[in-house]
């Protein structure tokens, strides 16, 4: 049986607040005894609520959408990070609120819909965290997260990034080029492609039978692409630790490719010679491809690509080929974007 969940309590953008007044409204909040969810109910916006969703009648687990669990979006806990370099890489565009950017995810193995995973990914246990790097290597080894969030390395990147189901958002992220660290397990030359996986835990996770699909979620990128200066192994955003709905407590970013390439709660990450399996691509091939490059021509089966809306506003915009970021066009030269769609 097929169960609708309810679309998201989107949140009107007179509501959208930065973090720090966010954080300040709910401790005002919570002395007031008011509970947090009052501050994001609001009009409904029309996102897509099918768009990304296996077509077939998977069954759908019926969620508590009247919760009262306050959204997991503060800032409380999670630490300031410390940045050695800022790069401004959206065109000087607003930064999405980062209300909105941690209350409308997506993250299937803390639920379906976009406000599960604040709910829920407060479960996700992200220390000790350990990560596998082997495969086509020299020197396969573990990359533990306390090195990388100390990193004196750190940078910070504003991004546009584009979800293939036509909403958007700007988002300061922080994190390391992901080259500077695949380079120290030394890839052989038949290291064409990398595979990453996501952590994945039923008890963690108890949602995670109800993704759709099957866990891990694995996703990959060719070589030259996971060793693009624009692929970033992401730490934090807003100037903290990732809000564990966002992937905590690394994940990537790829910005010039629909969002699900941007694989969420990293653990393990191999070197291989051939393409690998992708989750969205084994489950629908028609629909979600290998390279999933942000491009306003090649529409979705089920809907057009050549628009998308940034979350908290009203109308769309166009979309950019490479969601902007044209400096990767060399590296598809002579690639047809529909065949490697
Ligand atoms: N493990 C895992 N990673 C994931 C997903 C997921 O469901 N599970 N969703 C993807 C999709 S479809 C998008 S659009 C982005 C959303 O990232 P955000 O929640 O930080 O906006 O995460 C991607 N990474
Ligand atoms: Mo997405």
């Amino acid at each position: 049986m097929l169960i609708r969940i309810p679309p998201p309590h989107p949140i009107r953008s007179s509501e959208i607040t930065p973090e720090r007044v966010h954080d300040d409204r709910r401790r005002l909040v919570a002395q007031l005894g008011l509970s947090a969810v009052a501050l994001v109910t609001g009009c409904g916006r029309s996102d897509d609520a099918q768009a990304e969703r296996p077509q077939a009648s998977t069954e759908i687990a019926a969620t508590d959408s009247a919760s009262t669990v306050a959204p997991a979006a503060g800032s409380e806990g999670r630490a300031a990070l410390n940045v050695a370099k800022r790069s401004e890489l959206a065109g000087g565009e607003t930064l999405t609120p980062f209300m909105d950017v941690s209350t409308y995810n997506n993250y299937y193995e803390f639920g379906t819909s976009k406000d599960q995973p604040a709910r829920n990914a407060h479960t996700l246990k992200t220390r000790p965290w350990m990560v596998t790097v082997d495969g086509e290597c020299e020197s396969p080894g573990q990359l533990g997260i306390e090195d990388l969030v100390n990193a004196s390395t750190l940078e910070e990147r504003v991004y546009r990034f584009r979800c293939v189901e036509a909403w958007s958002m700007v988002v300061p992220w922080v994190g390391i080029a992901l080259s500077d660290v695949l380079a120290r397990f030394k890839p052989t030359s038949k290291a064409k492609y990398v595979a990453f996986e996501t952590f994945y835990d039923r008890q963690q996770m108890p949602l995670g039978r109800w993704a759709g699909f099957e866990l891990p979620y694995v996703e990959g990128l060719r070589i030259d692409e996971a060793m693009h200066p624009l692929t970033l192994l992401t730490v934090g955003m807003y100037g903290r630790v990732l809000p564990n709905q966002n992937g905590a407590p690394l994940r990537l970013v790829v910005p010039w490719k629909y969002g699900y390439k941007s694989i969420k709660s990293i653990v393990r990450v191999r070197f291989v010679e051939k393409e690998p399996p992708t989750t969205w691509n084994i489950l629908q091939p028609e629909e979600y491809g290998f390279y999933s490059n942000v491009n306003p021509a090649v529409s979705h089966p089920r809907w057009s690509q050549s628009g998308e809306r940034r979350l908290g506003e009203l109308f769309k915009r166009k979309t950019l080929l490479y969601n902007g970021y044209t400096e990767v066009a060399s590296l598809y030269t002579g690639m047809d974007p529909v065949k490697f769609h």
